[in-house]
């Protein structure tokens, strides 16, 4: 059971849970007015990811929540950076406090998964309100992979739960609380862009790799190795173009594929 008492104290003012609806994000939405609430959903029927895609989530199996904050921030995008470096700050302790070791198996992948071990276990989806405004409100939407026992097939070769791995179930409640305290006590990292981003690198470790590249849902893709992540979240690849000249570019939205 969700411990709205708890919740408070960490600096949540308001809590809505439901059963089930479309998604957290959405219902978030609605009361965007609000600052500092929390929407959790049990089930979403429509969860949403980036460009449209979709993600999918078995009732009660797992985290689907959204954050209502307003941030003070420069560069919006930053803040995904900030929540996926939390959930993945969130498992590692989490699972560490349990087993006393394994934590290195939950790295981050640009722009915003939690890998654990090769698939991924959560995502992040963040939405500003008035991209004018500043501070500007954000709906922060987190979905972790918790006791789930198998996924569609479109999506088996990539993603995993938490049970699949660790083969027992883990209490939601107690991920969705860890995952809030650590959300609200590292804060100051959001006005500290080189620190976040450092640690975001330092539980990445993707520089070096080569990856496939796709801008959002287009079908162009192309092969590179990643040189840097910046501090303003943009990712250099140099490109295998067959030529000897470098050719070394920047995006700021994307996917990367890792080629093993
Ligand atoms: C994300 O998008 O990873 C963002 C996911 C955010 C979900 C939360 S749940 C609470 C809140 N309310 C919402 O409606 N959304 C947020 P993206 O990087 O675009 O990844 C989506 C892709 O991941 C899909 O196209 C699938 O390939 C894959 N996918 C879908 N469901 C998944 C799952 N449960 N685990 C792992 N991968 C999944």
């Amino acid at each position: 059971m969700i411990d709205y008492v708890k919740l408070n104290s960490l600096g949540i003012k308001k809590v809505l849970y439901v059963d089930s609806t479309e998604s957290t994000n959405s219902l978030a939405k609605i009361h965007s007015e609000e600052d500092d609430m929390l929407v959790v959903a049990g089930h979403q029927i429509a969860g949403k990811g980036r460009f449209n895609r979709k993600w999918v989530s078995e009732k009660d199996m797992g985290v689907t929540l959204s954050i209502i904050k307003s941030f003070n921030v420069e560069l919006p995008h930053l803040l995904n950076f900030y929540a996926s470096y939390i959930v993945q700050r969130t498992l590692k302790e989490y699972i560490f406090n349990i087993f006393g070791t394994d934590q290195d198996v939950f790295r981050l992948k640009w722009p915003n998964d939690i890998l654990l071990g090769k698939k991924k276990v959560a995502g992040i989806l963040s939405e500003v309100m008035r991209i004018n405004e500043n501070p500007r409100k954000f709906i922060i939407g987190i979905g972790i992979n918790v006791n789930q026992e198998s996924f569609p097939e479109e999506i088996s070769e990539k993603a995993i739960s938490l049970k699949m791995h660790y083969r027992r179930d883990f209490s939601v409640y107690d991920i969705i609380y860890n995952l809030l305290n650590q959300f609200y006590s590292n804060l100051s990292l959001v006005g500290q862009t080189d620190i976040l981003m450092e640690l975001w690198r330092l539980n990445s470790d993707i520089v070096g790799k080569l990856v496939t590249f796709r801008i959002n849902n287009e079908n162009d893709s192309f092969k590179g190795k990643i040189i840097e992540i910046s501090n303003d979240g943009g990712i250099k690849i140099e490109l295998s173009d067959n030529s000897n000249s470098k050719n070394i570019s920047t995006f700021y939205t994307g996917e990367i594929s890792f080629i093993y």
